[in-house]
């Protein structure tokens, strides 16, 4: 009522509410939240309490004060381990494209790209940052010493990253795509789009015309874009253990039909093996792996 009729700030002792009461500090840090969500402004406590400092940096996360939880992971650093820093050899310099990927600092992602593009391929910033700094993200996160936000920020300055490499690469292509058409689709119940984007720029900067179905996309929505655009080559990509078994129920449906279509699968999650015993006719390592294909089933 006080910040709807005044528009003003609030202050608040919380710990007097508990006085006289047994275990006050559960009192206490109950009324702090139930407060902080009412819109106290600010709270005084004891900042040496780490009870009621887990609930104001909790709520800050909650009310998203604290964007992409960054505070709140660094005041956890100590708790859930040690966090990802510096690359082993590597002086932590944040000017770094892979220390800028693994810390996820996007703003800066555009301008190291086009630095280090000075005396680079383009491609090579592939394998020599993108995959391993994100490489390196995934370990930790499956380590539990990092966290899904920091996954989705590095997953976003990648994109920022990549999408200076497109643009050099599109400078560099020819704008003809004239060597045949590919669906290419990450699959269902996947959203790791990541290698299936670069896959394609690739393949259309060799002239090869993509029918990019994105990510998530069901066996039937593939099908549907093989049979409309009459291709001959579709590639799924797929990241997951989960997701593996869905790239394996579309190859056994596109398999199934009078047309002969050509599978080529990719993705960190699989290997030759394992394409073998899904039935998919070609497997690619990477990008390049996949255009080498492309050349030998379309020309
Ligand atoms: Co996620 N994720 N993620 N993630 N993520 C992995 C895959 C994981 C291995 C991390 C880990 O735990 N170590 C793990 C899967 C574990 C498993 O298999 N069981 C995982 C998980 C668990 C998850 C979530 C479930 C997390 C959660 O929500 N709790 C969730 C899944 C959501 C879903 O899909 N339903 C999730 C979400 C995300 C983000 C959104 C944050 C982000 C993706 C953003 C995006 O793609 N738009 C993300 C990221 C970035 C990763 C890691 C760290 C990196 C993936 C990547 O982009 N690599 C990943 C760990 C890892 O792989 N090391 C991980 C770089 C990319 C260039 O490589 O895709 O392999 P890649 O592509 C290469 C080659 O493989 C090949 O060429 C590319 C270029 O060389 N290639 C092909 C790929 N496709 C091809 C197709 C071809 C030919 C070649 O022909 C058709």
């Amino acid at each position: 009522m006080v910040k709807e009729k005044l528009n003003v700030k609030t202050v608040l002792g919380v710990s007097n509410v508990s006085f006289g009461l047994p275990n006050r500090d559960l009192i206490n840090r109950t009324f702090l939240a139930a407060s902080l969500f009412a819109g106290l402004d600010l709270p005084i406590i004891n900042p040496m309490d780490k009870d009621m400092m887990d609930t104001i940096m909790a709520s800050k996360v909650l009310w998203n004060e604290d964007k992409g939880a960054a505070d709140y992971l660094e005041y956890n650093k100590n708790t859930s381990g040690e966090q990802i820093i510096v690359k082993d050899k590597k002086e932590q310099k944040e000017d770094d494209l892979f220390e800028i990927i693994i810390k996820g600092i996007k703003d800066k992602a555009k301008t190291a790209t086009i630095k280090l593009l000075e005396d680079r391929e383009p491609l090579s910033l592939v394998d020599e940052y993108i995959v391993p700094a994100l490489d390196l993200v995934g370990e930790k996160y499956e380590r539990g010493e990092t966290f899904l936000p920091q996954l989705i920020q590095s997953a976003e300055t990648v994109k920022n990253v990549f999408e200076v490499i497109r643009e050099r690469l599109s400078k560099e292509g020819s704008a003809q795509l004239s060597n045949g058409k590919i669906v290419l689709a990450t699959v269902k119940g996947d959203i790791h789009d990541i290698g299936k984007n670069i896959v394609k720029v690739l393949l259309e900067n060799y002239n090869y015309e993509v029918i990019d179905l994105g990510r998530d996309v069901a066996k039937e929505k593939v099908i549907e874009a093989a049979v409309e655009n009459d291709v001959k080559l579709i590639g799924l990509s797929a990241l997951m253990t989960t997701t593996v078994k869905n790239m394996e129920e579309t190859i056994k449906v596109l398999k199934g039909l009078d047309k002969d279509y050509v599978i080529m699968v990719g993705g960190a999650v699989l290997n030759q093996d394992y394409a073998d015993m899904i039935n998919a006719d070609y497997y690619a390592k990477d990008a390049k792996g996949a255009v080498t294909i492309a050349k030998k089933v379309l020309g």
